[in-house]
């Protein structure tokens, strides 16, 4: 008899932090459930993702070009078609957990879909531990901490839930994470020098079609994102210009977070895109540039538009 393969876990190309963290985990939560799974990576994971992998010593998952060689997959962190392996089939998903508003989960016919609007995939993929009675490794619970940490600006971000602050004092007293490392970690991702800024864009965008249009939003998190943004916005419409041909978008935007100020820069030279944000969010263009004095996410920022363009 032909031995089962196994199914594999993972993320959208490219995953962040919250995305490997969590293939990482639940794998290890379905093996102690006796499932025949197996963690994996498509793409290179975000810098922030690589760091917490090295300042912990953790190994990597595998990393594999496309998913060919499996006939089911969990998705974790993901639920929106065109972010995924171009060899990932919609009928070969049969579980996905993510907590975004605009999702894609009833595109895949097969798949048991757990959509919560939590602050972090982790913390959906802590629950599930805690709901077992079920002590991570080690590196899973730095792993899930580190996600929640950063998926939420450290519980500042308006995604936030009881359900992460929950989540993240549990893992807590499995394994600590060092005194002040969401400092560490928020400098971790905030190195843009040089070509660094376009590999973050490109490497983190995300399309939606939304009311029938292709809305592509950009999104950098960084301590000092002010600052970059002024040196080097003539750089960042290039690139936005670049990314709307090449995908044939309607709408891009880049939303760029000064995560120590606290603040949000919406950045775009395209008048449609302006009025749209001006309209939705309630913002004030000067320029190319509209700040918001508040943290609010790409994800946030999603379901205004389809619901106006949707009207
Ligand atoms: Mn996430």
């Amino acid at each position: 008899m032909k031995e089962k393969k196994p199914i594999l876990v993972t993320s959208y190309v490219n995953p962040d932090l919250d995305g490997l963290s969590c293939l990482f985990a639940y794998t290890e939560f379905l093996k102690s459930q006796g499932k025949n799974v197996i963690a994996g990576i498509i793409g290179i994971p975000h810098e922030e993702a690589r760091y917490v992998l090295e300042r912990f010593e953790i190994s990597s998952p595998k990393a594999f070009k496309n998913a060919k060689k499996f006939d089911e997959i969990i998705l974790l962190d993901a639920s929106v078609a065109n972010n995924l392996e171009d060899t990932i089939r919609p009928e070969q998903v049969i579980e996905i957990i993510d907590h975004r508003q605009v999702h894609e989960a009833g595109k895949f016919p097969n798949a048991k879909a757990q959509i919560e609007l939590v602050g972090a995939a982790a913390t959906l993929v802590a629950e599930k531990f805690m709901k077992e009675n079920i002590v991570p490794s080690k590196e899973s619970t730095l792993l899930l901490s580190s996600a929640i940490i950063s998926n939420t600006f450290n519980f500042k971000a308006g995604v936030t839930t009881d359900r992460d602050r929950e989540a993240a004092k549990w893992l807590h007293k499995i394994a600590k994470l060092p005194e002040g490392f969401w400092k560490e970690l928020f400098m971790a991702k905030s190195d843009m020098t040089g070509t660094k800024l376009w590999e973050k864009i490109e490497g983190d965008f995300s399309w939606n079609l939304l009311g029938g249009k292709k809305v592509g939003t950009a999104q950098i998190e960084m301590i000092g994102a002010k600052a970059l943004i002024h040196e080097r916005l003539s750089e960042i419409l290039d690139y936005l210009h670049r990314l709307k041909k090449e995908l044939v978008l309607d709408f891009i935007f880049l939303n760029a977070v000064d995560l120590e100020v606290g603040e949000v820069f919406l950045i775009t030279d395209e008048q449609d895109t302006r009025d749209l944000l001006e309209k939705i969010l309630g913002i004030h263009f000067v320029g190319n540039i509209a700040r918001k004095g508040e943290f609010i996410m790409r994800k946030q920022i999603k379901p205004l538009i389809k619901q106006a363009l949707e009207k």
